[in-house]
């Protein structure tokens, strides 16, 4: 079957293991295949839920863009964009805020943790995020979403929104009901300083993450002092799930050498963690290195970045846009679009 492809990536600095693995390296995968179309984006509509320098922002823009780029996205092959250069997105989450119920956002478990203790200071951006993530995703069909595991829920209030849409206005399969696409072996990698966490962009410590940035020696000292356990690595998984940050580096290890956990544990099963962590880093080294020194040439060259970004913006616009003038037509307001 053909997909539509449709995913998005934060530009807020620092991506990291967690973000390339969850989500850009199944980019490049679905976009290697001819059948499927590929629309990815710099979604900085959404950095902005919480306030960003605007020079930092410009910057971290083109970092993106440079690193999904470097890690093998082709823009001849998949649109890329940033959100906010196709004004659909923001026209698409007003609509569709006004499908969606206060009830459903307030179950959302990354605003209660993103928000913290003092929700009444979050902004509404924050916790209507999940609105524009929706409308990123409707406004082009798509079919399918890379994500990691961390977006499982606001996938499914994507589709309880598009469903509503449809029955609100009897517009049946007007919106289709989009599926997540999870990474298999490692859906969620977690912070490398406490198993419960997920490895995220801003934990307070960078020691608890891989940026794709980092050196190899960084990289090297992270592996070294992630945190595990006494034990050896086991021989059954079911003695690996109980231990999670000796669980995390097996999955990692896996993930990046395209393995099973499985046959990961009868290679080293027996072996302490001094033996296995230089040999994870060393496969992190050999595939980060190189996307690295790719961003570092990219961004000597902002003018072909931004040349891509437009390119990808109107190309994206073709697509959203007469999908969101059909959504005005629907809702009976009237609209002169160019
Ligand atoms: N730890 C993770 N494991 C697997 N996938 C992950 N993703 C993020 N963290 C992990 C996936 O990366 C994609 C882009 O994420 P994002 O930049 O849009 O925002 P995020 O999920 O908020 O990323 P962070 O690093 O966790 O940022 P903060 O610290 O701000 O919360 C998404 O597909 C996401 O699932």
């Amino acid at each position: 079957m053909n997909k539509k492809i449709f995913s998005g990536v934060q530009p807020t600095g620092n991506l990291h293991l967690g973000n390339y693995l969850g989500a850009i390296k199944n980019f490049v995968q679905l976009q290697n295949d001819k059948r499927n179309q590929c629309i990815y984006c710099v979604v900085d509509l959404h950095s902005i839920t919480v306030k960003q320098d605007a020079n930092i922002l410009k910057k971290n823009i083109r970092e993106t863009t440079a690193a999904f780029i470097a890690s093998g996205l082709d823009p001849e092959k998949s649109i890329i964009f940033n959100q906010s250069a196709v004004t659909a997105h923001a026209e698409g989450a007003w609509i569709l805020g006004c499908v969606s119920r206060m009830g459903w956002l307030s179950r959302m478990t990354q605003f209660k943790e993103k928000a913290g203790k003092d929700k009444e200071k979050a902004s509404v951006g924050l916790y209507v995020y999940p609105v524009l993530m929706a409308a990123d995703i409707l406004l082009y069909d798509a079919t399918h979403v890379p994500v990691g595991e961390d977006q499982k829920q606001h996938l499914e209030l994507t589709k309880d929104i598009a469903q509503k849409f449809n029955n609100d206005f009897s517009v049946p399969n007007f919106f289709p009901s989009p599926e997540p696409i999870f990474e298999l072996t490692a859906p969620r990698i977690m912070s490398l300083r406490d198993g419960a966490k997920k490895m995220s962009k801003s934990d307070s410590s960078d020691m608890s993450r891989i940026n794709i940035q980092d050196d190899s020696d960084l990289i090297a000292l992270k592996i070294r002092k992630s945190k595990t356990d006494q034990e050896p690595i086991p021989e059954e998984l079911i003695d690996l799930e109980k231990r999670p940050e000796a669980n995390n580096l097996i999955n990692i290890y896996a993930s990046m050498s395209h393995s099973k956990v499985e046959d990961v544990l009868r290679n080293f099963s027996g072996k302490p963690f001094s033996y296995f962590k230089p040999l994870l880093a060393d496969i992190l080294i050999s595939e980060l290195e190189p996307i690295s020194k790719k961003i570092s040439e990219l961004l000597k060259e902002p003018d072909v970045i931004d040349k891509i970004l437009n390119e990808g913006a109107l190309s994206a616009k073709k697509i959203s846009g007469p999908i969101i003038k059909s959504t005005y037509d629907i809702l009976g307001l009237n609209t002169i679009l160019e």
